[in-house]
């Protein structure tokens, strides 16, 4: 009878189902009314008194073995087919919604400048971010010891001075003067770099949009009629712009543009400084000495140029107050941006 009962213990543990529906089929046969275990129990009621205790015994370590190996098999395979449920899925079901992501801010108002300057007729000219010295300084009357062109100021690339991060957009103009002949008509939209200590209203990488429209007769009215009409299509049809005198190497007049203060409608507050006039961008007839330098008849032509600050232009917009938040994608600050552009 031991042997009997070893040859059921061992097929109980060798049992492997193929199938889910073999385990019932397994415990009726060994655990049911009819099963082998009760046969055991048939046969063990005529062993004799004296090996009644362990054959008892070894019967109930069979009878709690086979049990726990079923119960152990069930819940395999009801987990193997929850499993396989969530695997394949059930198709009919709707789908679970994404959330959509927002555009960042500096590419929304950086889109919001590009797409204006394309209604006056602008197209959209890009350039290498690795310059050389000709391109960002002497191809735009930045005289040899100016000093854009320290170590101080400048990101050189393993300290060669003909190879450089470029400080601003022009050299995007630059290129584009050296592949076409006038009329030139172009916003340059790029990241620059500056080697400058990163706090509320500075970092070293930032976003411009610059702008050249070089042709027969375009004068300083033209300027101002142009960045007028951008001013009131950025901030809103009552915006009003005044240009202050100022001076850049590659302009002649060279002027800074404000523009009125949208949050206090020109009355001053603490965003303008109770000035009532915003500094959005910096602009001039393009000296000369530039068109010259870049093969252009200055007797023949003449043109505007302008630059901006994106990051900037997207604080005086949004009302932010601290340019390190557009760096640091917490999607808390970047989810407050929604547009189509
Ligand atoms: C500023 C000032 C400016 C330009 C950029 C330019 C480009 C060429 C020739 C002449 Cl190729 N000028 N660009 C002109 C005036 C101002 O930017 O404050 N930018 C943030």
């Amino acid at each position: 009878m031991i042997d009997r009962i070893n040859d059921l213990l061992k097929r109980v543990e060798e049992f492997s189902p193929k199938a889910a529906a073999e385990i019932e089929e397994f415990r009726i046969k060994i655990l049911g009314k009819k099963g082998e275990l009760n046969a055991l129990m048939e046969e063990f009621k005529t062993v004799a008194p004296e090996r009644k205790r362990e054959i008892g015994q070894r019967i109930n370590a069979l009878k709690v073995a086979a049990q726990e190996r079923i119960n152990a098999l069930k819940a395999a395979a009801q987990q193997a087919a929850e499993n396989s449920a969530a695997t394949v899925g059930d198709m009919t079901r709707p789908g679970s919604e994404e959330p959509l992501g927002t555009r960042h801010p500096i590419s929304l108002v950086r889109n919001q400048i590009v797409e204006i300057f394309s209604r006056m007729g602008y197209t959209v000219a890009e350039g290498p971010e690795i310059e050389d010295d000709w391109h960002v300084f002497s191809a735009l009357n930045f005289p040899p010891e100016h000093p854009a062109r320290d170590m101080q100021d400048t990101f050189f690339i393993e300290k060669n001075p003909d190879i450089l991060l470029r400080t601003h957009t022009s050299s995007i103009q630059v290129r584009a003067m050296e592949r076409s002949k006038p009329p030139i008509r172009i916003v340059c939209p790029g990241r620059v770099f500056r080697n400058e200590a990163i706090s509320y209203r500075a970092h070293c990488i930032f976003h411009q949009v610059e702008g050249l429209y070089i042709d027969e007769g375009v004068s300083f009215a033209d300027l101002k009629q142009s960045l007028l009409y951008f001013a009131k299509e950025m901030f809103g049809e009552n915006a009003s712009i005044r240009l202050r005198p100022s001076y850049f190497p590659f302009t002649e007049p060279s002027a800074e543009m404000d523009v009125s203060c949208n949050l206090c409608g020109g009355k001053g507050c603490n965003v303008c400084k109770g000035t009532g006039w915003l500094e959005i961008m910096g602009c001039g007839m393009v000296d000369p000495n530039v068109l010259e330098a870049n093969g252009i008849d200055s007797k023949k032509y003449s043109g505007f140029a302008f630059g901006m600050g994106v990051e900037r232009i997207a604080m005086l917009k949004y009302g932010v107050k601290d340019l390190r938040l557009y760096f640091e994608n917490d999607v808390r600050f970047l989810r407050q941006f929604e547009s189509v552009l």
